[in-house]
């Protein structure tokens, strides 16, 4: 249902400049040079379908797993459901309009799934094909290069019903899906990414049953989930690349190093299987064609011949997802004796993930050395901190502000050191609805007031615009 509030520019050109004005924490003209950036950077940011769109029962969309997930009582910490989020479906155009009064060059959004192919295979949804038509219209007028991923985590309920996931039939019906997308918008998209960070889907959808499709089926659940969203990658990868040659593909992994919490022999062979099952079988299945030797008996139930040769593909360019390094404990009955663990590090964000930008830099030249030095496009890096407009309405988000030059620097530096890194994508550019956190945790450029859907411009954004602007950090 569209919400009464809907107004496609809620933010008037007049309050947007007041607010991002009086936000600027260090006026531009003042701060002293920093590392510069080279010219073609590409800047911007991601967001998700699921997580900004709402109208979740609007114009012929099926239901996705999350909308389900979501119904279940104590999934969400908030009780909320993504039903309306952000309501970006409707005030798309004010969202772009807040894109360019930043400088984005970029933007990765997602498609989502149960819009395009509400049963998941077959009838295509015209209505839904044209939201993404129109916001791809939209951003090319305004400058900025649409970087569509095919897959954000929502599933549509009806594929889970014939197993999701676990299902090796999903191979097909997903790039049967990544065709007709490309189809209608292949002759304006350039850049493509397939997946969004399938270990993350995959353990938490499918073995802790925090994430849908809520499953808790141990080992078994992960090792399928990972393996045929591998193979569905692949395939999906091959029809994009058979629907025209010049496409740019991708995919978006979360690489975090993985950290044992003690130097003991228990903590630290169960940091390698975690990095095995979060890292390795991601990274080393599409860039070189090989699973993590650690779990290779255990995937022998899943691998079929020639799978390996499907799922190695040359990407033209890698998604790479930062946030923190892992903190990894021996603990006996989880998933592959191993669990998250008190990290050594203090300073923490709202989600409790320790800042420590040299984890980045950690990746960074462990792809350029091992991996053949791929180019490499920052998809998502960004912290949420407990925001609240002050007393005059503004939101002076400082931490987040430092957590972003942090890893900025490292960026810079690992430019400088030969790593291919193309361009830099924050997540967010709204608050949005933070999976099984609800609407309780905020990651954005911008502030949004879920209950009026007004938008405000946070510190933050002031500061992205004024780097974007001069393509070097203030030191
Ligand atoms: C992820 C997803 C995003 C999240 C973000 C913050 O990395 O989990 O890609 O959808 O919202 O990372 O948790």
């Amino acid at each position: 249902m569209r919400p009464m509030t809907s107004h496609p520019h809620s933010l008037s050109r007049r309050r947007f400049l007041a607010a991002t004005a009086a936000a600027t924490v260090v006026p531009p003209r003042l701060a002293k040079a920093g590392p510069a950036f080279p010219k073609d950077f590409l800047w911007g940011a991601s967001t998700s379908a699921l997580q900004i769109e709402g109208a979740v029962q609007e114009d012929g969309r099926g239901p996705s797993i999350w909308d389900t997930f979501a119904s279940h009582l104590g999934a969400i910490a908030d009780g909320s459901s993504p039903r309306q989020a952000c309501d970006h479906y409707h005030r798309w155009a004010g969202d772009i309009a807040l894109m360019r009064q930043a400088g984005f060059s970029a933007y990765r959004f997602s498609i989502a799934w149960p819009r395009v192919l509400p049963e998941g295979v077959g009838a295509v949804n015209a209505k839904g094909l044209d939201f993404y038509d129109r916001l791809v219209d939209a951003l090319l007028a305004a400058g900025i290069r649409p970087m569509p991923c095919l897959y954000h985590w929502d599933l549509p309920q009806a594929l889970q019903d014939r197993g999701g996931w676990m299902n090796r039939d999903i191979a097909g019906w997903f790039a049967d899906y990544a065709a007709v997308v490309a189809a209608r918008l292949g002759d304006r998209v350039e850049d493509w990414f397939t997946l969004n960070e399938p270990s993350v889907s995959a353990i938490f959808g499918h073995a802790y049953g925090e994430h849908a499709p809520g499953l808790s089926r141990g080992r078994d659940g992960v090792l399928a989930a990972l393996h045929h969203q591998n193979l569905a990658q692949g395939q999906a990868l091959r029809a994009l690349r058979a629907a025209d040659g010049r496409f740019r593909l991708g995919t978006v992994l979360s690489l975090q190093p993985v950290v044992p919490v003690s130097g003991g022999e228990a903590d630290r062979a169960a940091a390698i299987r975690w990095d095995a099952l979060w890292n390795r079988v991601s990274l080393d299945g599409v860039m070189r064609g090989r699973l993590p030797d650690i779990l290779a008996d255990d995937l022998k139930a899943w691998v079929k011949p020639d799978d390996l040769e499907t799922i190695r593909f040359p990407l033209d360019r890698l998604g790479l997802n930062y946030y923190s390094p892992l903190a990894i404990q021996y603990q006996p009955g989880r998933l592959y004796d191993a669990g998250f663990g008190p990290s050594a590090n203090p300073q923490v964000t709202a989600m409790g993930w320790p800042v420590d930008p040299r984890g980045l830099g950690q990746v960074l030249s462990e792809l350029r050395d091992l991996y053949g030095n791929p180019e490499v496009l920052i998809t998502e890096n960004g912290a949420a901190y407990d925001d609240r407009p002050d007393a005059a309405g503004r939101v002076v988000d400082a931490d987040r502000i430092a957590y972003f030059h942090g890893h900025l620097q490292v960026v810079a530096a690992a430019v400088a050191a030969g790593c291919k890194v193309k361009g830099y994508l924050a997540w967010s550019l709204l608050d949005n609805w933070e999976w099984q956190c609800g609407f309780a945790r905020r990651f954005g450029l911008v502030y949004v007031d879920y209950a009026s859907q007004r938008r405000t411009p946070k510190a933050s954004f002031a500061w992205y615009r004024a780097l974007i602007e001069s393509g070097r950090l203030a030191s």
